[in-house]
């Protein structure tokens, strides 16, 4: 293993005027590319990643990619700085919408998700419950990151299976330190920090590649470091340092947002971490009740407003 260690750091305040801006090779001077494993540390000796280079080689099986690839129709417009494009606020001048969306990307939760927005309760993510048979077979290669975590990231690992002791077994994704992934089909993230996962933990990053296409590497603009994730490569990282991607640009020519359907170029990347607030769900019937509560309590408030 190759050993990095940073000497400098452009500042937190340089990097935060970039936020949610899509990256370009100008934004990095060191590109690791798939020749062997790499560990980087930030000049202060913290890891900034670890880069496994095939590493997950054949557990991607043509079952398990299948099944990533057909979740890439679900898209979301909360993902705010990652998205990449700009935050729009929906309505007319005179009844504007109280929250901002940005431009629909292919990306989505699965596993477990805690109390945010309306759902003030936690469950496992519409996909997942729906889809139970396909959620376990994406176990296997997530016990393999959790594994690689523990070898290559040891504190990082046991910080978060502390936090997995104390976190009900069913939020759990058995056999591993994570409780959530979240799934992207090729768009470039625009720079951004992870949120809501374990500040003393660690983010993973496992890339599945298909077809022919350029960019789409992944950069730490405080460092000028980039990752060029091949098809089978995993980074484990902080996700709490700022990242995103280079554009994506398929063999037909074009910037791509979404699998190109003509050239089927597509970039998918597994993101796996253990969500925070997760350690404080209650079982799975006692949030149940939570969320059958609260149906009953705005269905008694919309028959006060029509009466
Ligand atoms: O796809 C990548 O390389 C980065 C993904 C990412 O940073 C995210 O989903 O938050």
């Amino acid at each position: 293993m190759i050993d990095l260690r940073l000497r400098t750091k452009i500042s937190d305040d340089g990097v935060r005027e970039i936020a949610g801006r899509v990256l370009g090779p100008r934004d990095y001077d060191l590109l690791l590319t798939g020749s062997g494993p790499v560990r980087v540390r930030m000049p202060d000796n913290r890891p900034l990643c670890v880069y496994l280079p095939g590493a997950l080689s054949g557990l991607f099986t043509d079952d398990v990619y299948q099944i990533l690839h057909s979740i890439r129709q679900f898209t979301t417009s909360n993902r705010g700085d990652a998205s990449g494009t700009k935050r729009l606020r929906r309505g007319g001048p005179d009844n504007p919408a109280s929250r901002t969306e940005t431009v629909p990307v292919s990306s989505i939760l699965l596993g477990s998700m805690d109390p945010m927005g309306q759902q003030r309760y936690c469950r496992l993510s519409s996909w997942t419950g729906r889809n139970l048979p396909q959620w376990e077979k994406l176990h296997p290669p997530l016990r393999e990151i959790g594994r690689l975590l523990a070898a290559h990231v040891p504190d990082r690992h046991a910080a978060q299976m502390a936090r997995v002791a104390a976190t009900r077994d069913e939020w759990v994704i058995p056999g591993t330190p994570f409780t959530t992934v979240t799934v992207n089909n090729t768009y470039p993230t625009g720079v951004h920090t992870d949120k809501g996962d374990l500040d003393e933990g660690y983010s993973t990053i496992a890339c599945l590649r298909r077809g022919e296409y350029t960019g789409g590497q992944l950069v730490f603009p405080a460092y000028r470091v980039a990752v060029d994730l091949k098809d089978g490569d995993l980074i484990l990282m902080d996700a709490h340092q700022w990242h995103g991607n280079v554009p994506i640009r398929c063999a037909c020519g074009t910037e791509r947002r979404g699998a190109c359907p003509t050239c089927a170029a597509e970039r998918i990347s597994v993101v796996a971490y253990f969500r925070t607030k997760v350690e404080q769900c209650d079982s799975v019937a006692a949030e149940q009740a939570k969320a059958d509560a609260l149906v009953e309590r705005r269905a008694a408030t919309a028959a006060r407003v029509l009466s």
